[in-house]
């Protein structure tokens, strides 16, 4: 009769408390605890940790960083992978940690660098073909921790992103621009300038389509 009494108050406090219900998911159906959506825990019906199911609120913009996770995706400079990478080996390159990606894919950029500009000596840095394909093949945003930050300003290079800069010109002027960054004015520029539509002023800080 004691122990009837136990379950009997157990149970009359799940169904009273908001977020909070019971589990007696073993084997014996015995009564094994609380699931609540503030536990730190993925449990009961949840579909995050402490998000979605029937008690919940929904898991809309709550990131699961449970479980192991497998790279797959590269892209810390725009177009790299789009312009430089082959039909082959853009799964290859996605999916290639950084440490790793000088060694597979340097060549093959300087050969694809090349052959888009069959003139190149150097360009605006200075670099030459071996040099800049080695810089391009190592695809992550780089970001200096003193200083400005610019993707290019004509001194400093790659020193982060700001939301307005012009990535693609700098990348296509330091691949057809030479060595003082005046070669092939036609294909040193995509021609679209400024963004025309206001950068949001919270994350991820990107302008809506217009
Ligand atoms: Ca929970
Ligand atoms: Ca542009």
């Amino acid at each position: 009769m004691k122990t009837y009494k136990y379950i009997t108050i157990f149970i009359a406090i799940c169904t009273s408390l908001l977020f909070v219900q019971c589990t007696d998911a073993d084997d014996s159906d015995n009564i094994i605890g609380l699931v609540t959506c503030d536990d730190g825990l993925q449990n009961g019906d949840e579909e995050g940790i402490d998000c979605g199911g029937t008690i919940c609120e929904a898991c809309v913009g709550i990131v699961d960083f449970s479980g192991t996770y497998v790279q797959e995706d590269q892209m810390g400079r725009p177009g790299i992978n789009t312009v430089f990478g082959t039909s082959g080996m853009k799964d290859s390159f996605n999916t290639t940690i950084p440490s790793s990606m000088g060694a597979a894919f340097q060549s093959s950029f300087e050969t694809k660098l090349l052959g888009l500009n069959p003139a190149y000596t150097s360009n605006a840095l200075g670099l030459d073909a071996a040099t800049f394909t080695t810089v391009l093949a190592n695809d992550v945003l780089w970001v200096a921790e003193t200083g400005t930050t610019t993707y290019f300003n004509g001194t400093e290079i790659l020193t982060g992103r700001n939301l307005t800069d012009d990535v693609i010109d700098v990348s296509l002027l330091l691949i057809f621009g030479g060595p003082a960054g005046t070669d092939n004015p036609t294909l040193t520029s995509d021609f679209v300038s400024a963004n025309d539509v206001t950068f949001s002023s919270s994350f991820p800080y990107v302008a809506n389509p217009n």
